[in-house]
């Protein structure tokens, strides 16, 4: 992103608009860093970054409508979800593993669901998003709903799975209205994406299923709303989907199980974050004076506060009780292991 430039596009946003912006990402980057400091003073299990993805899933998290389109995320999309309305609490809630989130407290860490918000629950296997997704806007479809569409997003290392041909293939085909978002952070784990893919770009692909692909500066935030904002508009009105490419990068390990020193230089990670799109946004609202200087030290002031209740009022809630070990699992009180009939022969 060019804080210098002469060029001031702001794609028809708002002051007001372009400060949420920047209160998503600088909301997204302490809220995960809190989840880092949590696990390794012990007290969650786990934790994922998206610490260079904040301009994509801010902007994208902008150009989706609450109330009417439908959201399949994946692992690493807290400020997407953020952007979208989820609460630094109901956050907490799923790193601390208790009973009040909207799972229970028995889904894995970082996987919210929201049906308030449109937030579809998480599979973690790679790529199933995309099929319930393509599901979602079939359903959709077949409705005759309008002006409506979902997003679904997945990383690059993702794109190598064959249900993601297969989701990109069918919503071609039957023109769904879903936009496809890469955030495309140049790792899979320890895979780096020339390992991955002899074609770097993943929007091309895009012509190969017949349908619009584009490539987005994933460290802008206002060209990431632009870009799916446009997608978005192409399959509220029945244009189909389309495939968008943000490039970015993933600046800390995958998660907290994860050593990246053992696969990466810190070389590349430094030259990486001469692109850091939190502080370079911040910068740039600063210079056109949307900000002053003072007032983004007080909005980050503000952020670290609600963090900071939100992590004593979450650690404060109980963890689910030991009898609902099995609810909501199978349908009604169905016990399969309990039943008296004899098992199978084989
Ligand atoms: C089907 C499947 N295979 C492997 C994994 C293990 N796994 C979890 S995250 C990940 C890397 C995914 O990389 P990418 O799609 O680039 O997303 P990123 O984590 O970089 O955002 C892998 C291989 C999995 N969860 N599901
Ligand atoms: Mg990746």
């Amino acid at each position: 992103m060019k804080t210098d430039s002469s060029v001031w596009n702001r794609e028809g946003l708002s002051d007001e608009q372009l400060v949420t912006l920047l209160r998503t990402m600088l909301l997204h980057r302490l809220l995960e860093a809190r989840g880092f400091q949590l696990n390794r003073q012990g007290k969650i299990p786990f934790a994922s970054a998206g610490e260079g993805h904040e301009a994509v899933q801010a902007g994208a998290a902008l150009a989706f409508t609450r109330g009417k389109d439908i959201f399949f995320p994946y692992y690493r999309d807290v400020g997407l979800n953020l952007g979208i309305g989820l609460s630094p609490y109901e956050v907490m809630l799923s790193l601390f593993g208790r009973a009040a989130d909207h799972s229970g407290g028995r889904q894995f860490p970082h996987h919210y669901a929201s049906r308030a918000l449109g937030i579809a629950t998480i599979s973690s296997i790679i790529a199933a998003q995309l099929s319930h997704a393509v599901g979602a806007a079939y359903a959709m479809q077949l409705r005759g709903e309008r002006d409506r569409a979902v997003l679904t997003t997945f990383g690059d290392g993702c794109t190598s799975e064959g249900e993601w041909h297969e989701s990109l293939n069918f919503a071609a085909v039957h023109r769904l209205p879903v936009v496809f978002l890469c955030e495309n952070n140049q790792w899979a784990i320890s895979t780096p994406l020339q390992h991955q893919m002899a074609q770097p770009d993943i929007w091309r692909r895009a012509e190969g299923y017949g349908i619009p692909g584009r490539s987005v500066d994933g460290f802008d935030p206002i060209a990431c709303y632009a870009a799916v904002r446009e997608a978005f508009d192409r399959a509220r009105s029945g244009g189909g989907p389309t495939l968008v490419e943000a490039k970015c990068y993933r600046y800390l390990a995958h998660t907290t199980d994860d050593d990246d020193r053992t696969y990466r230089s810190r070389e590349e990670v430094a030259a990486a974050r001469q692109h850091d799109p939190v502080p370079n946004f911040e910068q740039l609202l600063i210079d056109r004076g949307l900000l002053s200087a003072a007032s983004a030290t007080a909005l980050k002031a503000a952020i670290l506060n609600e963090i900071n209740e939100a992590t004593d009022r979450a650690e404060a809630m109980p963890y689910p009780a030991a009898e609902e070990l099995y609810a909501r699992v199978t349908a009604d009180a169905h016990e399969p292991w309990r039943s008296s009939s004899p098992p199978h022969s084989i």
